[in-house]
């Protein structure tokens, strides 16, 4: 087997100066992940500037026996981008298959290299007067492949679906280093199982990703944005529901904030204004789109709020009346998840209920972290029209962050405790990573796990694709 000195030789001869990192501080921003959970080593960083320069080095790493770990825009909230402690891990960075290689504005497809950022996807789409639909928070870092590998969600999943609904076909290198061209555009295609599918998801454990072709949709021609103050957590769901009953397809994004959330976003977000004349316990942000030019959005926004506010659910609203007004309002959402981290520690529960379950997912969890932990404070915030809850505990003002950090799992399981109660999920749209690895076992074991486990062994016999993620 080839000694990691040798190894580095053969990389270096493959990958050239650009295509390898090895001094300290360029191994630096690979090394720990954004919530600063973990921090691994590796002995360099390897940068292909091709699928074909991937699938050699791949090549060489599986000769010598040395594991990989892709790494998109290293955003993952579950530390799946990171090393681990070993040193022995090989840090794949994806950032130079950068080139949105075809848009079909005919087939209504893009086909992105996985580096791409997804909002450098959003521009191209855009510029071809198209509308590439994902987006989440961390869209000015976060690349094509990364989100197709995590099946990210994020805003705008309650109208387009999951980064799986959104694509048509992949270009995958293999754990052994073969390349599989899987880029068909086609709407329908059974031809035995879809092994596309098994690639989304899985968080970099059965090969790379480096290439995707994306599904594109009419851009918005109109838009109506507005932030609600409504009573309490059912108030909020009964409006998603005037709403989707009215034009489902115009809800392009339907949030929950809580008001200690919006607090936060309002104390530590410079420029963050509150739309209201007040503060509130409970906030929705509605964000209606469509493509027809002359759809209506603000007429429908205004009826329905005020239906909403006849019958008592709905307290205050303000309507975004410019493009600024809208982007200032999708800030406060968007700067929860700094806001939080600002505010001090933060243990996170991205968890999913039948969307009919979650006042009770928000309420019940609530309850029981308050009675494990006096004085902490729940931040439930976000994509409520999925069922999909950021169910965020803050440590209490006065505690030790360490000490209210060493509770984390403690908090995760009353958590759960609930979710599992009503059905949902541990693991919504963040996946497992190397945080939720140990909780497998007891959500998915028998069966299903085995047949994970057995793909596992199929693809990637030698265990070395992101080895310590999603499989405990
Ligand atoms: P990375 O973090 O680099 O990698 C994620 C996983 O995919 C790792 O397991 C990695 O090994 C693997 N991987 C990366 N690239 C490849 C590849 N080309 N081939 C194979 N495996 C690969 N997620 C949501 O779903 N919804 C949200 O609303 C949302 N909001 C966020 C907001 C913030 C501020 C942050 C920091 C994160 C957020 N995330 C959200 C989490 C995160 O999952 C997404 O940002 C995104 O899916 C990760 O993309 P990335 O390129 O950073 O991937
Ligand atoms: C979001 O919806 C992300 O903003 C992050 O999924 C959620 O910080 C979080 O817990
Ligand atoms: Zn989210």
């Amino acid at each position: 087997m080839t000694d990691t000195s040798t190894l580095l030789t053969q990389l270096s001869a493959l990958l050239g100066p650009r295509g390898l990192l090895t001094d300290a501080a360029s191994l630096e921003p690979h090394l720990a992940d954004w919530r600063a959970l973990y921090r691994g080593a590796t002995p360099c960083v390897v940068r292909p500037g091709s699928t074909a320069e991937l699938a050699a080095a791949v090549k060489l790493c599986a000769a010598a026996g040395v594991p990989l770990v892709p790494q998109g825009g290293n955003t993952s909230m579950v530390g799946g981008a990171t090393p681990d402690e070993s040193g022995r891990q090989v840090v794949v960075s994806l950032a130079r298959l950068n080139r949105v290689r075809d848009i079909d504005p005919m087939d209504m497809t893009m086909t992105c290299e996985a580096g791409v950022i997804l909002k450098a996807a959003q521009d191209a789409a855009a510029a071809a007067d198209c509308l590439f639909p994902l987006s989440l928070g961390a869209e000015g870092s976060a690349t094509i492949g990364g989100v197709l590998s995590t099946n990210a969600g994020g805003n705008t999943t309650v109208r387009y679906g999951n980064a799986r609904e959104l694509m048509l076909g992949l270009e995958v290198v293999l754990p052994d280093g073969q390349v599989w061209n899987g880029l068909r555009r086609l709407r329908k295609d059974n031809t035995g199982y879809a092994l596309r599918h098994l690639f989304v998801g899985a968080e970099g454990t059965l090969g790379f990703i480096t290439a995707a072709v994306l599904r594109l949709f009419p851009r918005a021609r109109e838009s109506a944005v507005a932030f609600c103050a409504v009573r309490d957590e059912d108030a909020a769901l009964a409006l998603f529901r005037r709403f989707r009953d009215r034009d489902e397809t115009a809800v392009r994004a339907f949030e929950y904030l809580s008001g200690e959330g919006v607090g936060f976003a309002l104390k530590h977000i410079e420029g963050c204004l509150n739309p209201l004349a007040g503060r509130h316990d409970h906030y929705v942000l509605v964000d209606l789109a469509s493509s027809r030019p002359e759809a209506g959005l603000r007429g429908l926004l205004e009826a329905v709020l005020e239906q909403a506010m006849d019958a008592g659910e709905v307290l205050d609203a303000a309507l975004a009346e410019s493009e600024a007004q809208k982007a200032a309002i999708w800030r406060i959402r968007e700067e929860h998840p700094e806001a939080q981290k600002r505010e001090g520690a933060s243990v996170k529960n991205d968890v999913s209920v039948p969307v009919s379950k979650v006042p009770e997912l928000i309420r019940r969890s609530s309850e029981a972290c308050r009675a494990l932990i006096p004085g902490v404070r729940p931040v439930p915030f976000g994509h409520l029209g999925d069922g999909n809850i950021h169910m965020n505990l803050e440590q209490p003002p006065d505690m030790d962050p360490a000490a209210f950090l060493a509770r984390s799992h403690d908090i995760m399981d009353t958590v759960n405790a609930v979710v599992r109660d009503l059905g949902g999920s541990f693991s919504a749209e963040h996946g497992i990573g190397r945080l939720k690895t140990d909780m497998m076992e007891d959500w998915r074991g028998g069966p299903e796990l085995a047949l994970m486990q057995a793909i596992k062994a199929a693809v990637d016999p030698a265990g070395l694709m992101n080895p310590g993620k999603v499989l405990p």
